[in-house]
């Protein structure tokens, strides 16, 4: 296969890539780095890289790339359990680090590589092939602990490529981004993505309006965000005429990992006269649908599907829905090369997550209008719960708040949030109900196991959980006295 990134050697040498505050990469100097790094991980297996939002993971995951080895992004706010079980599940054999950056004690075993972005080396010659494993994605299930997804690097071409034509997507657009560098939103889209095409991007470090009116001014053409950020910017445009102007001027907002509410949309359009384009993708399709550049503008949907993937609903017994009318309600399966390989060592959920004829079952539920835009209506499991973009499996928190001393029993659930589009909310029965654990500590144990984007943001103390007659909690029957 070919590299993933012909600017590297393509592109003028001093052609800007990377910005993340004032530290900046030109092409030139990113085909270096990556080279020298590249030569140091050659036949390293898996590399885990500590993915805070900054040019030394670009660095670490293009060189891996280029060396044909597999690169495990991990949340630098995961916590010791979260941590633990990634890396007992895919066994890295080195983790990539900017200098001074300190690790936590799961990772005090693996031999360290600290990311020169100064490095230079020439890039490595022979390329690995289409269906080699480029990145390992953890994401949550409703039970047990997040899997990893594999994700080859032909998915990696076929999703940008796809969305380049989607989007009119070139090497002249500059995007302006603010996601974590460790999910596939912000890493492979908000990167590997203006990468490929031979464009820049400035990251912001952490989001906020300023950062994104800043850049607009300051040329930058595009914006990738969640639904929580645009939210944000949707409330600020009132008292910020400025970030209007700003947004008027981009080319193209948009936004995906949970669904943007019409309300936001039209609040958008209506003070910067911009449309926000809704894609929709998940960890294991990369991306399976968008509203095109060139497309009718229609909020509430997510477009249609991108060139390549092959996308379907389905009854709850499998029977493929064939009429476009925008009722009938059916889960989305979808087949193509931007699909994942397979989760690592769980070949049960693998087999689980497709049908016998190689459809991805996603779990979302949508119906499709007469023209072929899709629009997406809900989810089959309720206990996977979308925070701020984010997924998060009900089971996972759960056994978190178990191991607390001082619960006896608990359920999660999720509730509609203005700004996080679900927040978190834990049911508890408390060890010991005359001095129950407050909700901050319950939430700082579980942002201390897990990562903080999974702490219960409201926490309810219960005498007990409604249970049916077989013993199982009836989440529907939750309700707070
Ligand atoms: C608060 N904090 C805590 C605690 N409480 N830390 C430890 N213990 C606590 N008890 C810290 C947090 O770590 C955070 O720090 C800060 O306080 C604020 O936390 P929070 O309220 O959770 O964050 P927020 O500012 O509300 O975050 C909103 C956000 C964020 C910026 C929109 O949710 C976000 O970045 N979402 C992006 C999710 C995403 O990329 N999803 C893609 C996956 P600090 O601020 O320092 O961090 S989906 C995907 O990839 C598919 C393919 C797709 O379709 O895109
Ligand atoms: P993740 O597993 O974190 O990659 O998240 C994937 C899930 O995010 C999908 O299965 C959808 O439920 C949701 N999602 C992504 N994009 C959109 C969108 N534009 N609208 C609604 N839901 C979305």
């Amino acid at each position: 296969m070919s590299s993933l990134f012909p600017a590297l050697t393509g592109a003028p040498a001093d052609r800007p890539a990377l910005r993340f505050g004032d530290r900046s990469l030109t092409y030139g100097e990113l085909g270096a780095a990556a080279g020298a790094l590249a030569a140091r991980i050659d036949g390293a297996g898996r590399v885990a890289v500590w993915a805070t939002p900054a040019l030394e993971t670009a660095v670490a995951v293009v060189a891996a790339l280029e060396a044909g080895v597999a690169a495990v992004p991990l949340n630098p706010k995961s916590g010791e359990k979260e941590l633990g079980h990634i890396l007992s599940d895919c066994a890295p054999s080195v983790v990539l680090a900017a200098a001074g950056d300190e690790l936590p004690a799961p990772l005090g075993d693996l031999e360290r590589i600290d990311v020169d972005v100064h490095g230079a080396g020439p890039l490595p010659g022979p390329r690995p092939s289409h269906e080699d494993p480029a990145l390992i994605v953890y994401t949550s299930g409703t039970t047990g602990p997040p899997k990893g997804a594999v994700i080859p690097r032909r998915a990696i071409a076929a999703t940008l490529d796809a969305l380049a034509d989607a989007w009119q997507w070139t090497a002249d657009d500059v995007l302006v981004h603010g996601l974590p560098l460790f999910h596939v939103h912000g890493l492979v889209l908000g990167i590997l993505g203006p990468l490929r095409r031979g464009g820049s991007v400035r990251h912001l470090g952490r989001f906020g309006t300023e950062g994104v009116a800043r850049e607009l001014n300051e040329g930058a053409t595009m914006v990738f965000g969640v639904p929580t950020m645009y939210h944000r910017i949707a409330q600020a445009l009132p008292a910020e005429p400025e970030l209007a102007k700003a947004l008027g001027r981009a080319r193209l907002l948009v936004s995906g990992s949970a669904a943007l509410p019409v309300h936001d949309h039209e609040r958008i359009t209506a003070a910067t006269g911009q449309r926000v384009v809704e894609r929709y993708g998940m960890t294991e399709t990369l991306m399976n649908t968008s509203v095109r550049a060139d497309g009718e503008a229609r909020a509430g949907t997510v477009g249609v599907p991108l060139p390549g993937v092959e996308l379907r609903l389905v009854e709850e017994d499998g029977t493929p829905i064939t009429s476009y009318d925008g009722e009938t309600v059916g889960e989305i399966q979808v087949r193509g090369p931007n699909l994942f390989t397979e989760y690592l060592n769980r070949p049960d959920a693998t087999t689980a997550a497709f049908t016998a004829d190689g459809w991805f079952r996603t779990g979302d539920m949508a119906v499709r209008d007469p023209d072929g835009y899709v629009r997406i209506v809900g989810r089959k499991a309720t206990d996977l719960i979308k925070s701020g973009g984010y997924k998060i499996g009900a089971g996972e928190i759960e056994n978190a708040l178990l191991e607390h001393p001082g619960v006896r029993e608990a359920a999660v659930t999720g509730e509609p949030d203005a700004d996080l589009g679900e927040r978190i909310v834990a049911w508890v029965v408390p060890e010991n109900p005359q001095s129950p654990p407050t909700a901050d500590e319950l939430a700082d144990h579980v942002a201390r196991r897990l990562a903080p984007h999974k702490r219960p943001r409201v926490v309810h103390h219960l005498s007990a959980l409604p249970r049916n007659d077989m013993g199982k909690i009836m989440k529907r029957a939750l309700r707070h006295d």
